[in-house]
């Protein structure tokens, strides 16, 4: 019988922290013996904020080699590029024809980062949460092991796959599969270490902020 299958990535936005090895990849390395895992380095993601081409490239290798490091084995996984797959961005282009503004406008993350970028805000940051849809549902998913402050993107990600099978699918034939998050209790949102208010994130400007998993252990 095949395995239930799994779809997860990263930004390569830069080192990896704590919170993206407690929130993700921590149980990507336990579950990869159960799932089907696919596991993916999100360039596309991380040109929703400007991005230096040559430090783009360094970090998607970076990060894949993190992946391997930290015990994802390429044997048992499928670990790939997002932009090397023309169907992420075709999907997403699909997906955008029937997604509603207002579902994206609601979005926290979008909100928040938005702010940081003014009036120079890019389509992309809106948009993002509908390629991450496409990312998932292309793969036929059944779950998708994410951090807390993923979760809001991925009940879009299953709005958008109800209303594509509402729209197109024949009685009790669905045309996507409808995947189910994973988000563990512990580790799920690591705080910044300057800010407990906030997620540790990668491109909070202060390096106080956060413990990257490169760091010299002093
Ligand atoms: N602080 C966190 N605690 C727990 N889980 C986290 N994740 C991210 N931050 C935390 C989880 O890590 C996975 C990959 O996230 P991402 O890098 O693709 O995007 P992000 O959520 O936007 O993470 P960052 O660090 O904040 O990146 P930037 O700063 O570039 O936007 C996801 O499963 C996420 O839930």
């Amino acid at each position: 019988m095949s395995q239930p299958r799994i779809l997860s990535g990263i930004q390569t936005t830069g080192n990896m922290h704590l919170g993206n090895y407690l929130g993700a990849i921590r149980n990507w390395v336990e579950l990869q013996s159960q799932y089907d895992c696919f596991l993916f380095m999100a360039d596309l993601h991380a040109i929703t904020v400007p991005q230096d081409p040559k430090t783009l490239a360094e970090n998607t290798l970076k990060l894949a080699a993190t992946y391997i490091a930290c015990g994802i084995d390429p044997e048992q996984s499928t670990i790939f590029v997002q932009s090397q797959l023309p169907e992420h961005s075709e999907l997403a282009w699909l997906f955008n024809c029937i997604t509603p503004l207002n579902w994206l406008e609601r979005m926290i993350q979008f909100k928040e980062k938005a702010v940081k970028q003014g009036e120079n805000v890019g389509v992309g940051l809106l948009d993002y949460p509908v390629l991450m849809a496409a990312d998932i549902l292309l793969y036929d998913a059944d779950k998708v092991p994410v951090g807390e402050d993923q979760k809001q993107h991925l009940e879009l990600t299953r709005d958008i796959a109800g209303r594509v099978n509402d729209k197109f699918g024949k009685k009790k034939r669905y045309v996507l599969k409808v995947p189910e998050p994973m988000i563990r209790k512990e580790g799920a949102r690591i705080m910044s270490l300057t800010d407990g208010t906030k997620k540790m994130s990668k491109s909070d400007p202060s390096e106080l902020s956060r413990i990257d998993i490169l760091d010299p252990p002093d």
